[in-house]
């Protein structure tokens, strides 16, 4: 591989090739670095990593400027941002990578980058508002998507059209039809399986197939563990160093209580931890890791064992939670609605 060609600045650089596979990159400390086009230097690092720009039959120009395109479509939100997308990709990358799951699927170089765009493109456009919140206030999208997986559906949907309209960013122009179709209905399950509404049921499922005899990780099960994978680098912030954790909480609390403050206004029902007058951070995240996180890592375990030695850092995660519990009570206690 010759990262040279690409164009990336020198410390970023030098960050992804030690990091690119690793679970404790500081994607905020990469965001600084890159001038706001860490998505995009990703991106062209791991596609010249796997020889994709040979799947595509494109020229990193213009896997460039697709992910300038990808990059300015995420808003500045404080969670749901292009340094969110930077950090799902990269997550889905360690989990390819470091956690053998290019081996145990038998993935070809197509599905790797499936895998990659999916992460990098899963939450474009997102408007700092959760599905219940754009169904409730009847909001454009939700009339256009039926309610059904309102952001899920427009994500990719904005994300495939971009592509289309731009022929100088079109990384799926010289894609021959068959291929095509592929990698788009796959892209597209996996950004779906995002859709925290199908958590459990696609979970409790993916499980039964991991302890089935006829278990084809390689195989018939594949794509529904490619879905696994995005969905859960999507949630995987609790496994990561605490540090790191603990600032992607503030932000998705912080945007989350913007969501409530509206919903306030409104007149509309004030959604499950959106009130910031009553929503405990630590015990917030205490649920989240023990209902959400445990129960999907568990499931990435049962079929990617190189996983193991990060599993212990959700309880470790859960510890110190538990010891700020009693600090954000009292910060509770001392601000009033009003
Ligand atoms: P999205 O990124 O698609 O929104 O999915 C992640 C969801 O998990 C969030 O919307 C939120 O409901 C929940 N969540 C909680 Br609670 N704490 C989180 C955290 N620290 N990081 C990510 N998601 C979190
Ligand atoms: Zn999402
Ligand atoms: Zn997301």
């Amino acid at each position: 591989a010759n990262f040279q060609k690409l164009n990336i600045p020198k410390r970023v650089l030098e960050i992804l090739d030690k990091q690119h596979d690793d679970l404790y990159i500081d994607p905020f400390e990469c965001d600084k670095l890159s001038a706001g086009e860490g998505l995009v230097y990703l991106m062209l690092f791991l596609f010249e990593n796997y020889n994709l720009f040979e799947v595509f039959l494109v020229k990193p120009k213009v896997v460039r400027s697709y992910f300038e395109e990808v990059t300015k479509g995420y808003q500045d939100n404080p969670y749901h941002s292009r340094v969110h997308a930077q950090d799902v990709a990269q997550t889905c990358n360690f989990l390819l990578s470091k956690c053998k799951f290019i081996e145990i699927g038998q993935l070809d170089e197509q599905d790797i980058a499936c895998v990659l765009i999916a992460g990098a493109i899963h939450d474009y456009g997102h408007p700092g508002l959760t599905n219940a919140f754009l169904i409730n206030s009847k909001n454009d999208l939700a009339l256009t998507y039926n309610d059904q997986s309102v952001l899920e559906m427009f994500h990719p949907s904005q994300c495939f059209k971009i592509a289309w309209a731009n022929s100088k960013a079109n990384i799926f122009e010289n894609l021959q039809f068959q291929k095509y179709r592929r990698i788009r209905e796959s892209i597209i399950s996996m950004v779906l399986s995002t859709d925290m509404a199908h958590h459990a049921s696609e979970l409790a499922i993916t499980n039964s197939r991991v302890a089935s005899p006829d278990f084809e990780p390689y195989g018939k099960d594949k794509q529904r563990l490619m879905d696994l994978v995005v969905h859960s680098s999507d949630v995987s912030n609790p496994t990561k160093n605490f540090e790191i954790y603990k600032e992607w909480t503030e932000r998705v609390l912080t945007e989350f209580w913007q969501q409530g403050d509206k919903e306030r206004e409104l007149g509309l029902p004030i959604s499950y931890l959106c009130n910031r007058y009553t929503t405990n951070m630590a015990e917030a995240q205490l649920g989240f890791i023990d209902y959400v996180v445990k129960p999907t890592f568990s499931c990435i375990q049962g079929f990617l064992p190189a996983f193991e030695p990060y599993f212990e850092n959700l309880d470790k995660n859960k510890a110190k939670w538990q010891e700020l519990v009693g600090y954000y009570k009292q910060q509770l206690a001392s601000i009033q609605p009003q």
